[in-house]
């Protein structure tokens, strides 16, 4: 993408409304914007991002046999009166009413839609397991709506569901989901850290918030000090779906972490100096509430022996959008965001110092013509500018690696590279960079 005719509306002054620096950040590099309090328009390099977001969360469900379906966002009033929901959920619903003034709500999230589709079409016990997800925009009106995608009004979260015949067998399913969502947060470099947490208004009393540590999180979060030292994913990488999740489940479960609302103090099984008190930001909640929608909303299946059983079920929630902002908080330095390379906007960007300079404009489109024809995105900085203007805008929007052109190094056949994570500089042959960054530089 040549960034003269990209939409990349960058703000050069911090924006007064933002208190934490993953909405400053996205608002100055030109992601989002705000619609109303907690809605947000997501433009062209913040859409790329959210989508290599999602694109990793969907491939981590698919590779645990999760199946991927699309329910609505706007769902009637009467599924939540079957579960006893509607008038538990509040406030924070958004209740609306069509033409014909039948009642209906903008979800919050999917346990009952999804408990009907299965409800109506699984029989059998022999159709067990079930495990659906689906990717789509949720609504919760939100007191306090903040820090950007933080905490937003409107927000995308991938949410699942699974349908199992009886404990053992929906406990599997939880562990499932307990390893997919490490290995999901793993991909985009997050350490996320499972913690025991209360349950709210989705019920049941096995929940598991994967929180990543950040002086800017909203919750108070509380862990072994061993958490900060151990590499959980290295594990969780070799585990087969199919195999005995339990033994890992307890042994990552037993090293204490908690949230605020489930942390005792008095009852915490570990000394005071080996417990860290922190901030986090809850990037996943998991949860196992057995028959608590099956039952009121019927939904029931043949057992072996001829009998009926409600179905076993547990919700599992990731939330994406908000995920962008949690990448920058563990992602920045003074002079913007620097993205992991599995959720980077775009491969690499190309800076031509010297645009009105035709050796350097042939060279920087020859070389930006290579770069795509060998698959590798590329954001080209082909505007008149100043080079401090194009290095700031690089720093800002935080691509992995920058491909620097000037006259000078052009003269010696080189260009420069820079890593936007450490600073470091080094000159690059100009007919070797390619087949450096196809090879994976
Ligand atoms: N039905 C369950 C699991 S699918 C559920 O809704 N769980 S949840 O309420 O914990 O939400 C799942 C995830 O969505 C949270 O872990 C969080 O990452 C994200 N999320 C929740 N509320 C918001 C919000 N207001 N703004 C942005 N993300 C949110």
């Amino acid at each position: 993408m040549r960034l003269s005719q990209y939409f990349l509306p960058l703000l050069r002054e911090n924006p007064s409304e933002a208190q934490i620096v993953s909405h400053r950040l996205m608002l100055r590099a030109g992601m989002i914007r705000q619609s109303s309090a907690g809605i947000y328009s997501w433009l062209p390099l913040g859409f790329r991002v959210l989508k290599r977001v999602e694109q990793i969360v969907r491939e981590e469900q698919d590779r645990s046999g999760a199946q991927e379906i699309l329910m609505p966002t706007i769902q009637p009033a009467e599924l939540w009166r079957e579960s006893g929901r509607y008038e538990d959920y509040g406030k924070e619903m958004l209740r609306i009413r069509d033409r014909h003034e039948r009642e209906m709500l903008y979800g919050p999230t999917n346990e009952e839609q999804v408990t009907v589709i299965v409800r109506d079409a699984i029989r059998s016990y022999r159709d067990l397991p079930k495990n659906l997800y689906h990717i789509q925009w949720k609504f919760r009106d939100e007191v306090r709506p903040r820090f950007g995608v933080m905490r937003g009004r409107e927000f995308l979260m991938k949410d699942n569901y699974s349908f199992d015949l009886d404990q053992k067998g929906a406990k599997h399913s939880y562990n499932k989901m307990f390893v997919a969502y490490l290995r999901t947060f793993a991909r985009m470099r997050l350490k996320a850290i499972p913690m025991r947490a209360d349950t709210g208004p989705i019920g049941g009393d096995l929940s598991h918030e994967f929180q990543i540590l950040a002086e800017t999180g909203e919750s108070a979060v509380f862990c072994d000090r061993r958490w900060l030292e151990t590499d959980i994913l290295a594990e969780a990488e070799s585990l087969g779906y199919d195999s005995d999740l339990e033994p890992f489940f307890r042994q990552w479960t037993g090293l204490y972490a908690a949230t605020d609302e489930m942390h005792k103090p008095e009852s915490c099984p570990i000394p005071a100096d080996q417990l860290v008190s922190a901030r986090g930001i809850e990037v996943g909640h998991i949860f196992y509430f057995g028959a608590k929608y099956s039952k009121p909303m019927g939904a029931v299946v043949a057992g072996p022996n001829g009998e009926e059983v409600p179905l076993e079920m547990g919700s599992y929630g990731i939330g994406v959008s908000r995920l962008v902002g949690a990448l920058i908080e563990a992602n920045h330095d003074d002079a913007g965001i620097i993205w992991p390379e599995s959720v980077a906007p775009f491969r690499l960007g190309l800076i031509n110092l010297r645009p009105a300079d035709d050796k350097c404009r042939a060279a920087a489109d020859d070389l930006y013509s290579k770069l795509r024809n060998a698959g590798i995105e590329a954001l080209y900085d082909d505007r008149d500018e100043s080079p401090g203007a194009k290095f700031a805008a690089m720093d800002l929007i935080g691509l992995p690696d920058q491909l620097i052109i000037g006259p000078r190094g052009l003269a010696a056949g080189n260009i420069e590279w820079k890593r936007r994570r450490t600073g470091e500089r080094q000159d690059l042959p100009l007919d070797n960079t390619v087949q450096r960054f196809a090879e994976g530089g």
